[in-house]
């Protein structure tokens, strides 16, 4: 394993904000065992919880120190963990005396991460599914950033390399032999490679997207004005969220609002009524009402049979009133949002709705960033599936492989890395 040597100590605040119980501050870096030595007189035995006093004249806390010798620690650095009594002045006057030793200074958001990458503790893959897992907040969501975290991916990806290098060294053992002008069309087997290799990628860029697990369903109500589209996006996110009034044409922004169901994230979108309207601003309303519609995973139709757009949910609203009673022929579902008719009905269709645009037990869903590496990958095995001589099958392998180091983070980056690693917090 290469250990990227770096002159600065890092320390930071590990576990939730004081006060609390207890408070973890790591220390990571050459200077780990330095500053330990410096605050509390001794280095503990590596990976034995021992109790020790931080700090000699004033004692500044008894504490539990827990020392992971570099490079079997999580950072691949000296890693020293300091649990603390959790309260805010413990805390703020451990990370005082730490911040007064020379070569230490206070961590950046997901920096243990990144030397962790760095120093080859984990891929890009399994970073990015160490942040979904500390932002996880349903079980599906927890499931597939630990499969992620865990290497599912890598894994995988891993496999995918080695029998691209194989079908490689094959092809260019070929190409060794080859005369100048006499290029063999036999691919060595690189060709029964590819195949399986392709099918098990394009299986998993089939795999529902990881952003709509993330963020959420996106569920967006429309219809015409007065319909009764705010009433109803009340109705499903449990609060007043969005004014609804007799008045048409008072809902004229989109309004969002994220809810869990059934352990599932949705995000129900209210929108204005379409209709032609010479009101300028409700006419920008109109046109991001129509595109919130467009790429909604699910819509809720509040308008008259026929006028549904495809795939539509095409509920009958207001079904307690005179006249709206009783579900039209080509309607999903009726519905009163005040009276409360059919609402359950309509959350557990849009719960088994969701299930099935979300990604399955097993399967692993991947961010956007990973899916552009894995359908590049494919793309160029596609190439070299339909190359018509092995110097372009040889060269097409060589793109797929290095699409896989992409998704992995292989020869990566700054600015990628930059934007990956910021989005953990501070002290992971
Ligand atoms: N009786 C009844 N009135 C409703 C229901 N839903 C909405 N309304 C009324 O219909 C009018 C228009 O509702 P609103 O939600 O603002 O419609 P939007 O323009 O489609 O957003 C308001 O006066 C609501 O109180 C319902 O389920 N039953
Ligand atoms: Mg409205």
């Amino acid at each position: 394993m290469k250990l990227v040597p770096t002159q600065e100590t890092i320390f930071a605040l590990s576990s939730g904000q004081p006060p609390a119980a207890i408070a973890i501050v790591r220390v990571s870096g050459i200077a780990a065992v330095e500053s330990l030595q410096e605050l509390a007189g001794r280095v503990p035995e590596p990976r034995i919880a021992t109790l020790m006093t931080l700090g000699r004249d004033p004692v500044l806390d008894r504490v539990l120190v827990l020392f992971f010798p570099g490079p079997n620690s999580v950072t691949g650095e000296d890693l020293v963990e300091l649990h603390l009594h959790g309260g805010r002045a413990v805390v703020a006057a451990v990370e005082a005396a730490l911040a007064a030793l020379p070569g230490l200074r206070r961590a950046e958001p997901g920096e243990f991460t990144r030397r962790a990458f760095a120093n080859g503790r984990l891929d890009l893959a399994e970073a990015e599914g160490l942040g979904d897992l500390l932002t996880a907040e349903t079980e599906g969501q927890r499931r597939n950033a630990m499969a992620l975290a865990e290497g599912t991916l890598s894994r995988a990806v891993r496999r995918w390399r080695a029998a691209l290098i194989d079908a490689a060294a094959a092809i260019e053992a070929r190409i060794d032999f080859a005369d100048e002008d006499d290029v063999p069309e036999d691919d060595g087997g690189a060709g029964a490679v590819i195949a399986p290799l392709l099918d098990e990628i394009e299986a998993m860029l089939r795999v529902p997207p990881a952003e709509r697990l993330r963020d959420g369903i996106r569920v967006a109500i429309g219809g015409p004005p007065n319909a009764g589209k705010s009433t109803l996006f009340n109705g499903l996110v449990g609060r007043e969220a969005a004014i609804a009034t007799p008045i048409p044409g008072t809902t004229r922004d989109l309004i969002e609002f994220p809810v869990q169901i059934s352990g599932m994230a949705f995000i129900f979108i209210d929108t204005a009524g379409l209709r032609e309207t010479e009101d300028f601003i409700e006419r920008i309303g109109v046109d991001r009402a129509q595109q919130a519609l467009d790429s909604a995973d699910i819509v809720i139709w509040l308008g008259e049979v026929g006028t549904a757009p495809g795939g539509a949910l095409h509920v009958h609203p207001r079904c307690d009133l005179p006249g709206r009673e009783g579900l039209p022929v080509g309607a999903d579902l009726a519905v009163s949002a005040t009276g409360g008719t059919g609402m359950e009905a309509l959350v557990s269709l849009l719960v088994s709705r969701g299930t099935s645009l979300l990604p399955r037990e097993g399967e692993i869903a991947l961010v956007q960033r990973q899916r552009e590496a894995l359908a590049d990958c494919a793309d160029s095995l596609k190439l070299a599936e339909g190359a018509p001589d092995i110097l372009l099958v040889a060269e097409s392998l060589r793109g797929a492989r290095a699409a896989l180091d992409r998704l992995t983070g292989q020869g990566g980056v700054e600015p990628l890395l930059d934007a990956i690693f910021s989005r953990f917090c501070i002290g992971k």
